[in-house]
């Protein structure tokens, strides 16, 4: 494939106002007659032959207007099935293809997933359905008749409306679907099999009723209640706060067990990696209870954002991925709890995105090329995406940005748009110029900032000066200043909130960055402040401001801003723990600073706070993170200190450690509640401190059976797995016991079976990597299912530093090793297991070369997919 540029784009030169499907299911040789009407599109001047995309397809026939193509009026191959003479006006297009979704590993376009046939099309998969113009510009009315048979596929679904349907008397029988809404060919979609449907229905505020579906496999009937609730829960709210209403008369999701991403937003057939529709209580976390609601949320919400208006090209993928995230996290906000949501959010982005814009993969929001499009589904487009839409939000107030999304709305409907278009929208509901703003869509790389305060007490004024930097990145050596909010509020020596002038709400200021340099003034201040900077992570930057632990105290004991109070304690947790890796590479033994332990302390003692603020308060900083702040990152030296300080805090606070345990144990059954998994959350971390193994010593047995108690005894998944993998980790002779125990118990679960996997892959005993080896090749394993890849060896290789890492270079090759032999089976999973080595340039000499050698080794394979091929040598150059 040759790389692909923004600046080339060009409108399509014909349009298919109609395509007519006709798919006849086999699994080796399934047949596709598609009949196109087609017309020139009068944005392109001059006539240009018709070129459809067309991949992994065998040509049964062409014809133009009823006639038949004889091998010289069209070129088939490379992709392309190219006819030179078209007519000037509209035109029908026919073709017949061949397909062989049995054979199909790579999971785009048509495969099989547990026997039932399902797509996925998004971003370029259609194209291996049928010959057709791939690209989101070209919006079309779908009319899908799906023949197949009808003792294994009873149930045949596709987008819309089911129109006909019937009997064909040979063993097989059809039906017929309509959508109603043009849409690009990525939104098709099409299942097939042996599934039960679960209903329930949805009355929109206008007084229409949805009947929503969820079909799943028969052994899955009893897993659904959560995600059909979480559905109607997400159809609510986003008329709620959006204004957006449903316009299918019905909504259907599948769950499959096989699904290289999340989910599929299809236009009313949503299909999901089945890990984001079931739960029970004994099966799934709360952590799996969350996602589902999520993302749920997430697939539905892009009905408006994605799907009524669509991306021009698939460089405006943030467009749809930003704005959704955006809106699926505000969702889960008003779920659960605002500030935990934040702070998870910022999380990711601190751990995972800044990470990736350090590296070579770093890009744009908006990227201005891509080989691969499948590399583009990033934390950058998705989750920064997130971020310039929520900056727009502090920018604007909720008021004038929700104006601006009627706005959107109002003017885009229908339509295949562009990141410009939907600023422009906020831009003119704001009535200012956002020009400045968009170079967060054209500028990689994080921002830092570098923040002087200056207190003078005679004039009672503070002059903040913050001055902004940005890294060089593949696409600009030079940048230009962003332009952000920046939420600023002051406590005094008590810690409580001073009274700013310019502030909305008295206490918090939201100073506009412009300038790579800028002076900030506050007047009226009566003492020296303490400064809560960047409150609720208000623009994804780096910040550089000097505060001494003292003033972190404050800002930890009383910030009324939730996330500065967290981060307070998280950068008083990261300078300790930086100081320690210093002594520990020096040979010194690692010490825990008292002023950490009593802050920890204060957090186990707080009665007041939502528990699920305090499980992530009582959180050391992640071992990215604490990488991210390094010159040379150690990553073993980083596990190595994070391990001890955890096991010292364990010793030093037992007590509360324990006392938390015993008092947060909630009565009763379990039931899944943001309130209930916060609690969980904070007893499982006590517990979790309380069994963190020392480096240099034994566990007390005491404890060790705690753990193991709670293994047996926990009436739901929480609170097993957290005990668990509390052991596993703990001591392996009873952690091996406890896993066999838990294979017996859940084999025939394969998420549960997800969960046994990533709890040995991310073991931080010695030998993880034997294990992980022998475990590829155990009946529970199998490279054709993501969701294994993912537990099993991404977990080992991009969550367990310590082992991954080891210096001799083992976890590199096991990694290279693995690419190599899934990129034929799955290119896209494959590409996306390379992550842990494009950050090569981080390590020590030693382990630079160590990866560089494994990157070099996977990029001289023969026949290397596009996917894995962009990624090596955008790492090795
Ligand atoms: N819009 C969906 C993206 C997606 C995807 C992309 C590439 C390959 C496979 C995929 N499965 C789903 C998911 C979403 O963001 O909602
Ligand atoms: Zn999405």
């Amino acid at each position: 494939k040759k790389e692909t540029f923004l600046k080339e784009y060009t409108p399509p030169a014909y349009l298919v106002d109609r395509l007519d499907l006709r798919v006849e299911l086999d699994p080796q040789a399934t047949r596709v007659r598609a009949t196109l009407r087609c017309r020139p599109n009068t944005n392109t001047p001059v006539k240009q032959p018709l070129v459809l995309n067309g991949e992994q397809l065998e040509l049964v026939r062409v014809a133009l207007d009823g006639v038949e193509l004889s091998a010289t009026e069209f070129h088939f191959g490379d992709g392309l099935l190219t006819i030179a003479q078209v007519p000037d006006g509209p035109f029908m297009v026919e073709t017949e293809t061949r397909i062989n979704p049995a054979g199909n590993t790579a999971l785009e376009g048509l495969y099989l997933s547990s026997g039932n046939y399902c797509t996925q099309c998004e971003a370029e998969g259609f194209r291996t359905i049928t010959c057709f113009p791939d690209r989101p510009d070209v919006m079309t009315v779908f009319t899908t008749t799906i023949v197949g048979d009808t003792a294994s596929c009873p149930v045949l679904l596709s987008n819309g409306n089911l129109i006909d349907s019937g009997d064909l008397g040979d063993g097989r029988h059809y039906a017929t679907w309509h959508d109603p809404f043009p849409k690009p060919c990525y939104l098709f979609a099409l299942v097939a099999g042996d599934l039960v449907r679960i209903s329930d229905t949805f009355t929109t505020r206008s007084g229409r009723q949805i009947d929503l579906h969820i079909y799943v496999e028969e052994r899955n009937r009893n897993k659904c209640d959560h995600a059909m609730r979480a559905l109607q829960k997400a159809m609510r709210w986003d008329e709620l706060r959006f204004g957006r209403e449903y316009d299918l008369d019905t909504y259907m999701i599948v769950a499959v067990d096989d699904f290289n991403m999340g989910a599929m937003e299809n236009k009313g057939l949503n299909v999901f990696n089945s890990k984001y529709v079931l739960a029970l209580p004994e099966t799934a976390t709360d952590t799996d209870y969350e996602g589902i609601e999520g993302v749920i949320a997430h697939e539905y919400f892009h009905n408006w954002t994605g799907n009524r208006i669509t991306c021009r090209d698939w460089f405006q993928l943030s467009l749809k991925e930003g704005l959704t995230v955006f809106r699926d996290q505000e969702f889960t906000a008003d779920m659960i709890s605002r500030p935990v949501k934040r702070i998870q959010d910022a999380n990711i982005i601190r751990s995972f995105q800044f990470r990736e814009d350090s590296g070579p993969m770093a890009h744009p929001v908006r990227p201005p090329s891509f080989v691969e499009i499948n590399n583009f589904y990033t934390l950058t487009v998705y989750n920064k995406g997130a971020e310039v839409i929520r900056m727009l939000h502090t920018l604007l107030g909720p008021e004038t940005f929700r104006r601006g999304m009627d706005l959107y709305f109002e003017r885009h409907d229908g339509q295949a748009v562009t990141c410009d278009d939907f600023v422009a929208a906020m831009a003119d509901a704001w009535g200012k110029d956002l020009t400045q703003f968009k170079r967060w869509y054209s500028q990689a790389g994080t921002p830092e900032l570098t923040v002087r305060a200056d207190y003078d007490p005679a004039a009672r004024q503070l002059i903040l000066t913050v001055e902004q930097t940005c890294p060089p990145t593949r696409e600009s050596a030079e940048k230009l200043p962003f332009f952000m909010p920046l939420a600023v509020g002051l406590l005094d020596a008590q810690g409580r909130a001073m009274p700013l002038e310019n502030a909305p709400d008295a206490t918090t200021r939201v100073l506009i960055l412009s300038e790579a340099k800028q002076r900030f003034e506050f007047t009226n201040i009566a003492s020296t402040p303490t400064i809560s900077f960047l409150r609720n992570f208000s623009a994804p930057v780096k910040v550089r401001l000097d505060q001494s632990d003292e003033e972190l105290g404050v800002l930890m004991a009383h910030d009324p801003d939730p996330f500065n109070r967290w981060d307070a304690g998280q950068k008083l947790g990261l300078h300790h723990l930086l100081a320690q890796i210093e002594r520990h590479q020096q040979g010194q033994p690692v010490q825990v600073d008292d002023r950490l332990l009593h802050g920890l302390r204060n957090l186990l003692l707080d009665r007041d706070s939502d528990p699920a603020f305090l499980a992530m308060a009582m959180a050391l900083p992640s071992e990215n993170w604490i990488g991210q702040q390094m010159e040379v990152v150690d990553p073993v030296a980083i596990f190595a200190v994070r391990q001890q300080f955890r096991a010292l805090i364990g010793q030093a606070l037992r007590s509360e450690l324990l006392q938390g345990y015993e008092t947060l144990r909630i009565p009763g059954p379990y039931r899944y509640s943001a309130l209930d998994a916060g609690k969980r959350a904070l007893r499982n971390g006590c517990l979790a401190y309380l069994l963190a193994p020392p480096l240099d010593g034994v566990l007390d047995p005491c404890l060790l059976h705690k753990g193991v108690h709670q293994y047996r005894h926990a009436d739901n998944m929480t609170d097993a797995i957290a005990a668990l993998s509390c052991v596993v980790n703990a001591d392996l002779a009873t952690g091996t016991e406890l896993l066999a125990d838990f294979h017996a118990q859940w084999q025939h679960d394969p998420l549960v079976v997800d969960k046994w996997l990533i709890l040995q892959a991310g073991c931080t005993l010695p030998g993880t990597l034997d294990r992980v080896k022998a475990l590829t090749t155990h009946p529970s394993f199998t490279y054709k299912n993501p969701n294994k890849v993912r537990s099993l060896i991404a977990t080992f290789c991009a969550t367990n530093h310590g082992q991954f890492h080891a210096a001799d270079g083992s976890g590199y090759d096991f990694l290279g090793d693995q690419v190599c032999l899934l990129d034929p089976l799955n290119p896209q999973i494959a590409a996306r297991m390379l992550t842990p080595l494009t950050q090569w340039r981080r390590y020590d000499a030693g382990r630079q070369q160590l990866m560089r050698a494994q990157l070099e080794r996977i990029g001289s394979q023969r026949s290397l997919s596009d996917d894995v091929k962009e990624v090596v040598e955008r790492s090795l150059h």
